[in-house]
């Protein structure tokens, strides 16, 4: 008897405690009438409260004045030692995905004080003329195998996911029949996405073995990632049949945030796209609607720096919010993404932030979004800021590729 009733009352053990703990979890607030009353910091404005009023003084005075704010408190200093990397290219075809396409698989290979770190770059360009491509560049979560079936895609390190099981996020014949190329890495060959992973991401490079070696300002994993970015961009301006004057970084999710804070740093990235980025990314943190600074620093506390989550139960005290970081991209050409269904990434927050970055894309003499009503769903508004909420879920749908080739069109053609 005693033998059957052990695991009972284990089972019963674990399924209280589960309860006990969401029960202490803050409930996620779903409701727009328990948005907190809250005041955006102002954007044309300096802490000392000089006004803004031109280009330059922006430029001079007010975006570094933030960028050191989000760097120091949000998303940590991203490594700036250069870091020695050769590029192989491993496998390439010039007549990939039915003979459309250029195809080329690019180990980068970056050597520090005797440890070596690896990222294989899969990309795809148009074969159907000779002047060099705009690239829409974009880490993918799974492996590279996952973004297409086709089976000389070479699998990638950390990656045992099955080829071709991610290809509704990547419409690679669209893109490349439009005249763009593709290039991605596996997001993990920069920092495999796991706290106790730290030792294999890039970061002991720049000294950081463990996460006790981090100062409050320096950066985790958002920063690892975005440094990939710009590693990637590195390759890209090398390669002559890339127009490196052209390229696009773009994100979804956790790899949206990354993109908007890589987009941020290297102003070298044309444009920029935002796919449901969510808390820490497009979304106005103090609306605290879906997931919340709290929730995001408890359960990715390798994301952030450190300095972060002070702001855990005093949101309203962040120095910043995220309609400023949206506004360091400008003058370039900025896409916010939100998607109905996806609530956890707070839509209207994604869409209120954007609208208001428009105040500094204005002082360029360009229009932002131009509206604080939310257009309808899959109403695309597109000016040198474009917003749509598409139907469905979190995810990165052909509606969207749709429309981030439309807005490419619209400013690097
Ligand atoms: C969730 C996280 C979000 C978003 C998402 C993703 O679990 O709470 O902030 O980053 O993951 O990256 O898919």
């Amino acid at each position: 008897m005693k033998k059957i009733l052990f695991p009972f009352f284990v089972v019963l053990f674990v399924f209280n405690s589960l309860i006990a703990y969401t029960q202490n979890q803050p409930k996620t607030n779903y409701d727009e009438n328990k948005v907190p009353t809250y005041t955006l910091p102002e954007l044309l404005k300096t802490t000392n409260g000089k006004s803004i009023t031109s280009v330059k003084e922006w430029e001079k005075i007010r975006r570094p004045e933030l960028l050191s704010l989000f760097t120091e408190q949000m998303y940590g200093e991203l490594p700036n030692q250069k870091i020695k990397a050769t590029y192989n290219i491993v496998e390439s075809s010039s007549t990939a995905l039915n003979g459309i396409a250029i195809r080329k698989q690019v180990e980068i290979s970056f050597k520090h004080k005797g440890m070596e770190r690896k990222a294989l770059m899969l990309m795809y360009l148009p074969n159907s003329t000779a002047k060099p491509a705009p690239v829409f560049l974009q880490f993918n979560f799974q492996g590279n195998q996952t973004v297409s079936n086709d089976p000389s895609i070479i699998p990638s390190q950390h990656s045992d996911y099955p080829r071709g099981s991610k290809i509704s996020r990547w419409p690679i014949e669209m893109i490349v029949k439009a005249g763009y190329g593709v290039a991605t890495i596996h997001y993990f060959d920069f920092y495999p996405d796991q706290k106790e992973r730290q030792p294999e991401s890039i970061l002991p490079f720049f000294g950081y073995k463990s996460e006790t070696d981090l100062t409050n300002t320096d950066g985790q994993a958002i920063a690892a990632w975005a440094w990939g970015y710009s590693r990637m961009m590195d390759y890209l301006v090398k390669d002559k049949q890339v127009d490196s004057k052209r390229v696009i970084v773009m994100g979804h999710s956790r790899l949206g945030k990354t993109a908007l804070w890589a987009g941020v740093n290297d102003k070298r990235f044309a444009m920029v796209i935002s796919n449901n980025s969510g808390c820490g990314g497009a979304a106005l943190s103090r609306r605290e609607f879906g997931e919340t600074v709290n929730r995001i620093n408890n359960v990715f506390s390798h994301w952030f720096c450190k300095n972060f989550h002070q702001y855990n139960q005093k949101v309203q005290e962040l120095p910043f919010d995220q309609h400023q970081l949206l506004a360091l991209v400008a003058p370039r050409p900025l896409y916010v993404a939100s998607a109905e269904e996806d609530l956890w990434a707070d839509p209207k927050g994604e869409f209120l932030s954007a609208a208001h970055a428009g105040e500094v894309y204005q002082l360029y003499g360009m229009k932002g979004l131009d509206t604080f009503t939310m257009p309808s769903v899959n109403q695309p508004i597109m000016n040198r800021i474009a917003y749509h909420i598409r139907t469905g879920k979190h995810d990165v749908t052909d509606f969207d590729w749709k429309n981030y080739i439309l807005f490419a069109d619209k400013w690097l053609k």
